[in-house]
């Protein structure tokens, strides 16, 4: 076999405050180390998942050095910011967290690394490039997800919105396309928009961003055509398009995503939220502006601001929900500067249309995410048939253009997660894949009372899988966290500047090493480490590091994570999809 295997989309992996190990109705509940196996597909041991632990004092095992490739030219046409997306290999959004971008272009892909790329059970179109998740909905009987999409190519352009149904946001039926760049409202492409289902009529209609023929960013009304289909496979366009023009003072290419409408306390109106940006007086501040309507028609902008941060640069993709039966507010921005998903829980105030964040200094864009890894643009929306709020997320490609036009797809969708306040911190959302993800699993094994010495790795034998759905609990040995709670508290630790899963501390780098080659050379670690803080508390950090991901040397490899919190009694536990799939037919680019 050959051992290489490149990756690029990183296993999805949770933090155990993060998301649920799944299925549970306490989403905190600990389980044992379980590998559930999807599919068996060949002869080949295609994955490898090694359980490892690098504690202080222990074992052999140099230090690895973090290794975050800087993009290059990557010989694409430039499209720059107006464009909608930043350019892929601008550098900007390469930090040494890395995310979408693209090398040198000098590895050598053949077409049998690139055909190990598609995903088995992460959304993708058929063919071609996708960005955001548009406006996800659930109409009878039926998930809808739409999405930025190139019907005819695999880099952005030529945008319209993909269409797609499933019932069960994990096998999906592919529809033609929804909406097409074929108004002067629109003509640079239909963008990002939101679906609000009309509780009067339980009619969806859709509010997109045109760009328009001169490039400027207008707001535009589509309705079904004919609503009695389930499947909503045509869309009209309103007579009244656009509906919304870019305000006085706002820029007209800054102005942008409009949300899910929101029913207003008068009982007979919507309020709907959009983003954009101030640079005046070098606030460089994201703005979400509230505009009301009655019948998504006409609208009147609401006095003031819904919130702005400044210093945090135009707002995409603005998502505004309530959790906790209302009584908080999630605010979502999209920041085109860092191209991350930030979000804040905090208080709405209608009549001041104002959003206030519970902790400012963890305010949107400078706070929480939902996600370390690619995720970008997120949707949300709620189910009416599960009760449940579920997120969407668009998952870049991190390697260079080329590749992606080589093997003619770029990009997928995180798997739909489910959303919910902490109850038991009520600072933080937990998330978790939505529960039909376990609909896939076909057999499992179990791993249990593996005890991990410092610097030890253990193999976990999962046969040909190339699907799996892991589930792991670790517990950490007393003593260990005894001396570390007698040791000068230190400065903390970073994910990202912290030397990768190979730095070895007190307690930790812990975790699962997967898609790991037989000679472990290339894998991808997920892990936890424990550290204690400046303020001499124990802090639990969930990290990812991809520095050996791949030997290919044209892709971002990123080092990243943040502190979760672990409460008292609370087991570490950790969940990661790996989702490659295999097929055996040869296929040629
Ligand atoms: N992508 C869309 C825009 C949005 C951006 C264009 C976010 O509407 O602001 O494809 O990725």
């Amino acid at each position: 076999m050959d051992p290489f295997l490149p990756l690029r989309h990183w296993p999805e992996a949770s933090s155990p405050l993060l998301s649920s190990p799944g299925g549970s109705s306490d989403h905190r509940s600990p389980r044992r180390l379980r590998l559930h196996a999807l599919l068996l597909s060949s002869a080949l041991t295609l994955l490898v998942v090694v359980v490892v632990v690098v504690l202080g004092g222990g074992g052999g095992g140099g230090h690895e050095t973090i290794t975050t490739l800087r993009p290059g030219s990557s010989g694409a046409v430039s499209r720059g910011r107006e464009a909608g997306v930043s350019e892929k290999s601008s550098g900007g959004r390469l930090s040494a967290e890395g995310g979408g971008g693209g090398g040198d272009d000098s590895f050598q892909w053949t077409n049998d690394m690139l055909r190990w790329q598609r995903t088995g059970f992460h959304f993708q179109p058929l063919n071609n490039w996708m960005n955001d998740p548009n406006a996800p909905l659930y109409y009878k009987g039926w998930y809808h997800l739409f999405y930025q999409y190139n019907p005819s190519g695999a880099v952005w352009g030529n945008i319209t919105w993909g269409h797609a149904v499933s019932r069960d946001l994990v096998r999906w039926l592919h529809l033609p396309v929804a909406l097409f760049p074929d108004r002067w409202y629109d003509a640079h492409g239909p963008w990002s928009g939101s679906a609000t289902v009309l509780p009067s009529s339980g009619i969806p209609v859709i509010l997109y961003t045109g760009s328009t023929n001169s490039s400027s960013q207008v707001q535009n009304l589509a309705v079904p055509t004919d609503p009695s289909d389930p499947l909503l496979r045509r869309w009209s366009k309103a007579a009244a398009n656009p509906v919304i023009l870019p305000p006085a003072g706002v820029g007209l290419y800054d102005f942008r995503d409009p949300t899910t409408a929101w029913p207003a306390v008068d009982g007979g109106s919507w309020l709907i939220a959009i983003g954009t940006k101030d640079d005046s007086a070098a606030a460089h501040a994201g703005v979400a502006l509230v505009y009301r309507t009655v019948d998504f028609v006409k609208y009147e902008l609401v006095p003031g601001e819904l919130h702005r941060v400044v210093g945090t640069g135009m707002w995409e993709c603005v998502d505004f929900y309530p959790v906790s039966e209302g009584a908080k507010h999630v605010l979502k921005a999209s920041l085109d500067d860092d191209r991350r998903d930030y979000y804040a829980i905090g208080s709405y105030d209608e009549g001041r249309n104002e959003w206030v964040p519970d902790d400012a200094a963890a305010d949107v864009g400078v706070g929480l995410r939902y996600d370390w890894g690619n995720f970008y643009a997120s949707k949300s929306f709620y189910d009416p048939a599960k009760r449940r709020r579920v997120l969407w997320g668009w998952v870049g490609e991190a390697d260079s253009e080329a590749a992606d036009v080589r093997k003619g797809w770029a990009s997928l969708q995180g798997i739909p997660r489910t959303v919910e306040l902490d109850a038991k911190t009520g600072r933080n959302l937990v998330q978790w894949p939505v529960e039909e993800v376990e609909s896939l699993r076909m057999s499992s094994q179990k791993f249990e009372n593996i005890k991990l010495l410092p610097g030890s790795s253990i193999p976990l034998d999962v046969g040909p899988a190339t699907q799996v759905d892991m589930e792991g609990e670790f517990e950490i040995d007393a003593a260990a966290i005894a001396a570390l709670m007698t040791a000068t508290a230190g400065a903390g630790y970073n994910c990202s500047t912290g030397g990768g899963a190979a730095a070895r501390g007190a307690v930790g780098p812990f975790g699962l090493a997967v898609l790991a080659d037989e000679a472990v050379l290339e894998k991808t670690a997920v892990y936890f480490y424990v550290a204690r803080a400046a303020d001499g508390q124990l802090a639990t950090h969930f990290c990812h590091d991809e520095s050996r991901s791949s030997r290919a040397n044209d892709i971002v490899k990123s080092v990243v994570g943040s502190e979760v919190v672990v409460l008292p009694g609370e087991a570490l536990s950790v969940r990661i999809l790996v989702s490659i799939f295999y097929y055996s037919a040869r296929i040629s680019f």
